[in-house]
């Protein structure tokens, strides 16, 4: 009997572990944007790779993976700070509401307008040759429109990008499904 609550303990031990690793996995495809060449990244290089600019948000997000608050990140906080947001009980539910929220036309395909109006709610100065940038992120088979798969898969592959999410998510869902997984990002 003991043996056998001792597997069991074990494996879900190995569970958590393997759904942890798959997760940084996951989350490692967009670290190839990143320049670690010097082991470390500053804000302006996460900035740029994000196409983000500074401001409170973005300084948030940064403060999240800079634990140590020296200014600069590493390769190692950036994916583990992108797996344990990726792997919160609520992260794929705040990326369908999401889409869903920017979706304002219901054609199950979101616009570039219709991106930057959602976007500026959390950044309100975003201007035009940034939100183009940012949606050619999210538009992964670049033809002109963000379908639910290019906006999901985008989010899997830049969890931290999200919380550029969170006053849609926290203002129009009264069921705070997006607040819960939010408030710890940022
Ligand atoms: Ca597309």
């Amino acid at each position: 009997m003991k043996t056998l609550k001792l597997l069991s303990f074990m494996t879900m031990i190995i569970e958590v572990h393997w759904s942890f690793i798959s997760a940084i996995v996951n989350a490692n495809i967009c670290s190839e944007s990143l320049s670690f060449h010097s082991g470390r990244v500053k804000f302006i290089d996460f900035l740029r790779t994000f196409r983000l600019r500074t401001c409170t948000l973005s300084e948030e997000l940064f403060g999240f993976l800079d634990v140590e608050k020296n200014g600069s990140i590493t390769f190692k906080q950036f994916l583990y700070g992108s797996a344990h947001v990726m792997k919160r009980p609520l992260f794929q539910q705040s990326c369908e509401l999401a889409f869903a929220q920017c979706d304002t036309r219901g054609h199950n395909q979101i616009s570039e307008q219709e991106l930057g109006d959602t976007i500026r709610h959390a950044i309100p100065d975003f201007d035009e040759d940034e939100i183009h940038e940012l949606f050619s992120i999210f538009d992964m088979d670049g033809d002109g429109s963000v379908s639910k798969d290019n906006f999901l898969c985008c989010l899997r592959r830049n969890p931290l990008l999200i919380s550029l999410f969170k006053p849609c998510l926290v203002h129009k869902d009264s069921s705070q499904v997006g607040q819960g997984i939010l408030e710890e990002i940022v």
